[in-house]
Order: structure tokens, then sequence, then C-alpha cells
């Protein structure tokens, strides 16, 4: 699969064109809308989110509620266009780039007038179709038994104490949807919602940690056949390309360089009913570059967003002299709705290996060859 999003932060619409998306998928515009909704949503995200509620017109690659094999289309509509129509085309150049942003390099790369013609494109509401392209992967990824969820692990220095449970049964811990900041550590939330607060009130910008974890997952998905195949790396570009996200891990990540081998490669038993099992999940569910079967772990963390009401020293690009950096309308925190769009980009990447595996072309051929397959390895 591959697919294609276009669309201005302020302009008419967002739209996104998924080509090679198997046959017969059942398409639920709720479940996408709801999604998006999700996306939206979280404690720290500023006044735009107000305007919006982000809802998904699907244009084409659909018959009687399903996939045909042909690209599809989705189309999401900016409220707020109507507020801006006549504005980017009348305002003054803005000159003054956002440390941190892409304001600079986009104004030098492409030999621009205005940052404001940066501001357009390289803003993350784009992610909101890459939210509708995930929901669909999800759909899909349910009849193989995948289910992706994420939750937030920390807010500037306040982090939740991990139960290593989750990584380990792929179990999605209650209160995650119920908490403002999408964290299910009722003690945690609570100090995480703080740091927003506090962070609101000087005027500023925050960041965090997050994680996304797929359960029932398949083993044997990716390759250490060609580099490019590899799955960890095929999911850290994914999530990387999340905007702001400076780091990930998968499993233990970092901590896995402290440890001796023996402390930390997942050993390996064998019982009649579980096959051949882990009772650990350090690697995260991936060796060499292929799907083991546990739980895939992925933590990700975001940077404190560039646009702060207090602004930044910078230089003005005509003038020369030192200024402060553009202030716009913006998010405080957004690593809820990061958390969401990693879902969605952990989605769409697992699709796309089982097509690998699987096959391409329809849903039923491919839960064919996937049913074959887990007969194959019960018999292992
Ligand atoms: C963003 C700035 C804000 C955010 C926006 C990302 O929008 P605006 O410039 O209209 O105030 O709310 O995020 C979204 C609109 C969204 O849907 O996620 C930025 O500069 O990246």
């Amino acid at each position: 699969m591959r697919y294609l999003t276009a669309g201005d932060s302020h302009g008419k619409a967002l739209v996104a064109i998924l080509e090679g998306c198997p046959s017969g998928i059942s398409i639920d515009t709720g479940f996408i809308n709801a999604e998006l909704k999700r996306r939206q949503s979280g404690f720290g995200r500023g006044n735009r989110m107000r305007i919006e509620s982000d809802k998904v017109q699907l244009l084409s690659g659909i018959r009687k509620g399903k996939t045909t094999g042909s690209p599809i289309t989705f189309m999401v509509e900016n409220k707020d266009w109507i507020n801006w129509k006549d504005k980017t085309d009348i305002e003054e150049d803005i000159l003054n780039p956002r440390p941190g942003h892409a304001d600079l390099c986009g104004y030098m790369k492409y030999r621009l007038q205005s940052i404001r013609d940066v501001i357009e494109r390289s803003s993350a509401r784009e992610t909101a179709m890459r939210v509708c392209v995930g929901a669909l992967s999800k759909i899909a990824l349910k009849q193989f038994g995948v289910e992706v969820f994420s939750f937030v692990s920390s807010i500037g220095k306040s982090g939740m104490v991990l139960d290593k449970n989750i990584l380990i049964d792929g179990n999605k811990p209650d209160g995650i949807e119920s908490s403002p900041v999408r964290c299910p550590d009722k003690n945690a939330s609570e100090k995480m919602v703080e740091e927003v607060e506090k962070c609101i009130k000087k005027d500023d910008s925050i960041g965090g940690s997050f994680y996304v974890i797929s359960s029932g997952m398949i083993p044997g998905l990716g390759s250490y056949s060609d580099p490019s195949k590899r799955i960890d790396a095929i999911i850290a570009k994914a999530i990387i390309s999340i905007p702001a996200i400076k780091a990930f891990e998968i499993g233990d990540g970092i901590k896995s360089a402290e440890r001796y081998g023996t402390d930390l490669h997942d050993e390996i038993f064998y019982s009649e009913d579980k096959n051949f099992y882990r009772k650990t999940n350090r690697a995260g569910g991936i060796e060499g570059g292929v799907t083991n079967g546990m739980p895939i772990v992925i933590k990700a963390h975001m940077k404190p967003i560039p646009t702060t009401i207090k602004g930044l020293n910078t230089v003005d690009i005509n003038t020369k002299k030192q200024t402060l950096s553009l202030k716009e309308r913006s998010d405080y925190c957004a690593v809820p709705s990061a958390a969401v769009v990693g879902e969605s980009m952990l989605a769409v990447t697992l699709l796309d290996a089982i097509q690998d595996k699987f096959g391409k072309d329809s849903l039923e051929e491919m839960l064919d060859n996937y049913r074959n397959y887990r007969d194959y390895l019960k018999r292992l």
C-alpha cells in the first residue's frame, strides 16, 4: 500500500489517496470519525480544536460499504477555512522563523517570500489524514486478530510507573480514553494535567512520551533478508515521520544497551497448548527485523511544540535584526494526539507487512493464506 496526503492547514480541505488497499474491507465511517475525534482531543490542545470537528468523506474506491481494490480517496474539510480564505493572501509576509519549526529551513529550501507557505503544510494538521488511513487499516487488522492501542507515559517530568505485564500480554489497560491526557495511571494522569496547566500559565509548550502497542501479533512479518524489509526499521521511519517526534524505542530500547545478553534476550519455551512462547518481551516483539508473535512495543518521545506565546529569540529574515519568534495560535501539548497518530502509523505498517506475507489484492484471499499459515505454525 502507499498513500499520499495533501492539503494546507487553513485550506479548504485535507485529502489522502490510498492505493494498493485490498478489496473486501468493510467501511465503518463511524469508526473512522471516532478515531479522528480521538486525535483531536487531549488536554493541552489549542483553540483551533474548538473550531474543527473532523469528519471523513470517502470519494472513491468503495461500493456497497466495502473496498473494491481501487484507490480510496479520503477528504476532511477544514471548518476554519472560511475564516482564513482571504487572510493568507493579503497578510504581510511572515519573516520571524520559529526555532524548532520548519520555518527557516523551508523558506530557504523553496525560495519563498513568506513563512506562511511553510506553516500551511508543515502543520501537524496533516496527521488527520494519516488517522483516516490508519483507521481503515485497523478495521482490516482486526480480521487477523491484531489490535493497536497507545497511551501517554509522560508529560514533561511527570511519568507513570509502567505495569510490565501490558508489554507481555498486550492487553489494553483500562482508563486510557477517560484520562484527559490518555494515561491509564490515575495519579500520573493528574500530575501530567498539572504539568500542562503549569505550562499554559507560562505561555509555553511541553512534550512527553507515549507507547504504541499491537497485540494478537503474527510471527513472521518483515524480514532480515534485505535491510529495507526489516520491520523495526519500517516502523521507526513511520513513527519518526510524525511531527515533533525526536526519539524512538522498541521493547527495552535504550535500556537494552546497559544489560548483559543473558539478562536481556527473551528466552524461548515450548508447551503443547502455547506452542513456542516467551515469558518476557524485552525485544518488543521483533527479532532480526521479523515479528516473533509477542506484542510489538514502541515508545516515542515528542519535543515541545515550537510555537509558543512566550516566543524565542530569532532573526527577521529581511532586516537581519534580532526579534521574537512568530506567535501563532497553537497547542500547548499535543502528546495525547500524537499517540493516536502513532497507532495509525503502526496500523498502516502492519497491514502493509501482512499484505507482503499473505497477498495484496483481496482480504478474503489474504485470510485464507493467513489461516493456512496459522495451521502450519500449530503443526511445528
Ligand atoms: C499547528 C497549529 C495549530 C494546531 C494544529 C497544528 O493550528 P492553528 O495554526 O490553526 O492554530 O491546532 O493542529 C491542528 C490543526 C490539528 O488538526 O492537529 C501547527 O503549527 O503545527
